[in-house]
């Protein structure tokens, strides 16, 4: 039988279609792989099969999970102490280096200034991390392109298989985030239906996540790269509730305003917070979007932003961009048509959005120590 092909550091490039099979290494008792100081969750009941290409048996186990959270979160999830989520590929395939770093280490700033802990959520050497240190966040934010996959719901467990360093997109972040035990995730603009999904089927697996997973995700709307109006339909068929804080307005990203409605609005996070709880004690599953429209000092005008989309998408068009390569694409080309001026704005958004995340969490556990927001909730 010939030798399984060498693990290509593209394996996640999309010009590679078909992820290549590779063995997994037995998982050890011992935790020294995890980085020093991080809480490992380890693994029980250990089962063997055998692997298929020889008699060479595999450990494995049904709960295992390289799952490192960070002492400081891991203390404060136990403590009903409030905990923000953050994704990582805004960081590795969003915006550019170096702002990409300092934009990472400002937004995490800005949830301790509201109070909360926060969890940057990536996968780095095959480990799920929840809460990144200085080091780790460098090392996604310096890391050539290439080199880190950018990973969806889709890519979570290969990566993990693989001993993978990946980026985590809004619906990855989620699925993690929920895993952990965090209710609430702060991130700039998510992933929707792309202009001319008719015919690409070019629809964000952010939105499907948001039909499934019970997180609270904080953003400024969606970019208008996006075909907006069909955005908010997939959300409504996903069955998301799409909430505009103090707003009744959908927020367009690096504008206030779309257009079009959010229908929902909400204007103090006790209410955002008890429909979270609500929602889980429903058991319906999917989560809350809430549209926090970026700041109006920092906002640009909707022609001189449609102009620059325009011209990226006519170039992504022309290239054949297509699949995870198209919204990186998109938002690298702007970032450069605009001279810095998206960049600017994305960075007061996140921010934002980072601060209202915070309030949103802080309430949260408000509910849950309060103790009816208990007696409410599903056993
Ligand atoms: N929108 C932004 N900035 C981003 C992204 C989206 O304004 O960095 C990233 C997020 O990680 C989001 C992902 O989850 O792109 C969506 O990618 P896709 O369209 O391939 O699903
Ligand atoms: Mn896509």
């Amino acid at each position: 039988m010939a030798a399984p092909a060498p693990i290509s550091t593209s394996l996640f490039l999309p010009a590679l279609p078909v992820l290549p099979f590779r063995r997994i290494p037995p998982p050890s008792a011992d935790t020294s792989a995890a980085a020093p100081g991080l809480l490992t969750r380890g693994h029980d009941s250990p089962i063997t099969i055998i692997g298929p290409e020889n008699e060479e048996s595999v450990d494995v186990t049904p709960n295992f999970l390289p799952l490192d959270i960070a002492p400081e979160v891991a203390a404060a999830l136990g403590a009903n102490r409030p905990v923000v989520a953050l994704e990582s590929t805004i960081i590795s395939h969003g915006l550019p280096w170096p702002d990409n770093l300092a934009i990472a280490r400002e937004v995490e700033a800005e949830v301790r200034r509201g109070g909360a802990v926060p969890a940057t959520i990536a996968v780095l050497g095959g480990r799920i991390r929840i809460g990144l240190d200085d080091a780790a966040l460098s090392r996604l934010a310096r890391a050539p392109a290439g080199s880190v996959a950018k990973l969806s719901r889709a890519d979570i467990a290969p990566a993990l298989a693989c001993g993978r360093d990946g980026a985590t997109t809004v619906a990855a972040t989620m699925i993690l985030a929920r895993r952990a035990g965090i209710d609430v995730f702060a991130t700039g603009g998510i992933g929707g239906v792309h202009r001319g999904a008719e015919a690409t089927f070019d629809i964000s697996a952010d939105l499907v996540e948001l039909g499934r997973t019970d997180v609270t995700v904080v953003a400024a709307g969606a970019k208008a790269i996006l075909d907006l109006p069909k955005t908010l339909e997939v959300l409504e068929t996903e069955g998301v509730a799409v909430i505009g804080w103090r707003t009744g307005a959908f927020p367009a990203f690096w504008c206030r305003e779309s257009g079009l409605e959010v229908p929902i609005r909400m204007d103090e996070a006790a209410e955002i917070a008890q429909a979270h709880l609500y929602r889980r004690a429903l058991g319906i599953g999917g989560g809350q979007l809430v549209a926090n429209p970026i700041p109006e000092e920092a906002a640009l005008p909707r022609e001189t932003v449609e102009a620059w989309i325009a011209a990226a998408l006519a170039e992504a068009r022309n290239k054949g961009i297509a699949g995870k390569a198209v919204t990186p694409f998109l938002l690298g080309r702007i970032a450069e048509l605009s001279g810095g001026r998206s960049l600017e704005a994305n960075r007061a958004l996140v921010r934002n959005n980072a601060r209202l995340a915070a309030e949103i969490a802080a309430a949260i556990c408000a509910e849950r120590q309060s103790g009816i927001a208990a007696m409410r909730e599903a056993p």
